[in-house]
C-alpha cells in the first residue's frame, strides 16, 4: 500500500538504512512501502555477493525477500543483528506502527534485534504521537477490548478490509482495532496499559526500541540517533 511521502523520499530512507548491513549479518526485514526499498536494495547487494540472512516481519516482507533472493532464517535459529522497519508516526524516537496490521511480528523481530533502524519520510514525523494506535485483538475479545480502550480514553474502530466486505484479519488470524487517543501525552504509560488488557495480542506503540531514525526527503536523508 502506498501512503505518506514521495516514493523517492521512501527509497532514500530505505537505501540509507540498508547501508548499515554488512557481511555475515542477520537482518530483520520490516513491512510497508519504505522498508520494501531496503529489502530490494539488500536483494541487489546479495546478488553482488553480500552474505546475509533475513528474518521477515510479515507475509508481505517474506514474499518480497524471496523475490529479491535474500536467504531467510527464523527466530528459532538466529537473532537479528539489525532490523530495518517502517512506521506510521515518529515522535521523540517513539513510534506508532501497525498500518499494515503486522505490528505483532514486527515488534517481536524488532525487539529481538541488536539495533532497530526506522525508515520514514517527513510526513511521518510529529512533535507528539497522535496517530490512532492499532491494537491486535483475538476475535472473541473484540468487544471487551473495545470497552477497555474506551476506559483508557480511546475511541476504537474495527479495521475494515479495503478490497472485500468484512474486517482486516492479521497474519495471526486476529482483528485490529484502530484506537484514537488524540495527542498521547505519555506513550510509555499507554503502552503498558494496553498490554495489560486481556485479549490484546499486541499494540502498535513501540517505546524505547528505535536506535536510529532514517528520514528520507527528496533532497537526502537525515539520520537521528
Ligand atoms: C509497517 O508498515 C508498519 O508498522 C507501518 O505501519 C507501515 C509503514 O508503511 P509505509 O512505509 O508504507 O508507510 O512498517
Amino acid at each position: 500500500m502506498k501512503r505518506g511521502g514521495s516514493d523517492d523520499a521512501k527509497r532514500a530512507a530505505g537505501e540509507s538504512a540498508a547501508e548499515a548491513v554488512s557481511d555475515g549479518m542477520i537482518v530483520g526485514l520490516g513491512t510497508g512501502s519504505t522498508a520494501a526499498h531496503s529489502i530490494r536494495d539488500l536483494g541487489r547487494q546479495v546478488d553482488a555477493g553480500l552474505d546475509i540472512e533475513g528474518i521477515p516481519t510479515s507475509f508481505q516482507s517474506r514474499e518480497l525477500a524471496r523475490e529479491a533472493g535474500i536467504p531467510l532464517t527464523t527466530l528459532d535459529d538466529a537473532r537479528p543483528d539489525v532490523a530495518i522497519d517502517g512506521a506510521d508516526q515518529v515522535a521523540d524516537g517513539q513510534l506508532v506502527k501497525g498500518g499494515g496490521a503486522a505490528h505483532a511480528r514486527e515488534k517481536v523481530v524488532d525487539a529481538a534485534a541488536d539495533r532497530l533502524l526506522v525508515v520514514v519520510d517527513p510526513t511521518k514525523e510529529a512533535d507528539v504521537l497522535d496517530h490512532p494506535v492499532p491494537v491486535e485483538t483475538i476475535p472473541d475479545a473484540r468487544q471487551t477490548v473495545a470497552d477497555a480502550v474506551r476506559e483508557l480514553g480511546g475511541e476504537p474502530e474495527l479495521r475494515a478490509a479495503e478490497r472485500k466486505d468484512g474486517p482486516v484479519v492479521t497474519d495471526n488470524g486476529n482483528l485490529v482495532l484502530d484506537c484514537d487517543f488524540g495527542a498521547i501525552a505519555e506513550p510509555g504509560a499507554l503502552a503498558t496499559d494496553l498490554s495489560k488488557i486481556p485479549g490484546v495480542l499486541e499494540h502498535g506503540l513501540f517505546i524505547g526500541l528505535a536506535d536510529e531514525i532514517h528520514c528520507g526527503t527528496d533532497e537526502g536523508v537525515r539520520v537521528e540517533t
